[in-house]
């Protein structure tokens, strides 16, 4: 049995996204970030980092990172067809996408949900959101611009596990108001990603409604 760790509005979504694709046997708990539950000793047991999310396996031992935990679930799983296999050619440009997502694309936009962590002046948030804005912006323009050409999903006609994390922080969109609008390919690799009907499951549980204009 897999436990997820998660909470609303987190970015616990693509590791459930995967978990309820994947067929996992796997079971929640939830951490209520908005209450400060990631922050209690129970969950820093779990999760000294204080983030969401977090994942045990079925040996006991626990993993974070959205990203680690949703490859971890694609290789595992093969039948879900979330990942290329290691000797696919697909592999790298499958692993690049879900890289760049977490690795570029969410700390951008978690520099706009935390500004006061990068600065200690507190007049410097303002400045700080601006830019973190401008940032995904351009960052989402590559996106884009590469699904308009390869699409529908990143890897072309497959959806894998890289779509489902496009798809949850493309629905983050206070940090860059009409994503959907800007970024039509965008959009349409989320009504794709939306209309599976493990994902639609998650999404409702998450609060995330249908993909909007
Ligand atoms: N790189 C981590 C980021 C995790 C993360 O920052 N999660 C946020 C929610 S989206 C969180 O736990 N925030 C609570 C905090 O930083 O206090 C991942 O991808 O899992």
């Amino acid at each position: 049995m897999y436990t997820l760790y998660w909470s609303h509005n987190s970015a616990s979504i693509a590791a459930h996204y995967c978990l309820e694709e994947s067929g996992a046997p796997y079971e929640l708990v939830l951490i209520d970030m908005e209450k400060g539950a990631h922050k209690q000793a129970d969950y820093l047991r779990i999760n000294p980092a204080a983030k969401l999310p977090a994942m045990k396996l079925p040996d006991g031992s626990i993993i974070s990172e959205c990203a680690a935990i949703s490859l971890l679930i694609a290789d595992r799983f093969p039948k879900s067809g979330l990942a290329p296999a290691i000797d696919d050619p697909e592999r790298g440009p499958f692993l690049m996408w879900l890289y760049h997502l977490n690795n570029t694309l969410q700390p951008a936009m978690l520099r706009y949900y935390y500004p006061d962590r990068i600065t200690a002046d507190p007049k410097g948030v303002g400045a700080i959101q601006e830019k973190a804005k401008e940032e995904i912006a351009a960052l989402w323009a590559r996106v884009d611009a590469h699904l308009g050409k390869n699409g529908p999903f990143l890897l072309g006609a497959k959806f894998s596990a890289a779509d489902a994390l496009c798809y949850m922080l493309s629905t983050w969109q206070d940090c860059c108001p009409d994503t959907y609008r800007r970024f039509p390919n965008v959009r349409r690799l989320a009504e794709q990603v939306r209309a599976r009907p493990a994902i639609a499951r998650v999404a409702e549980m998450n609060h995330v409604g249908p993909v909007a204009a």
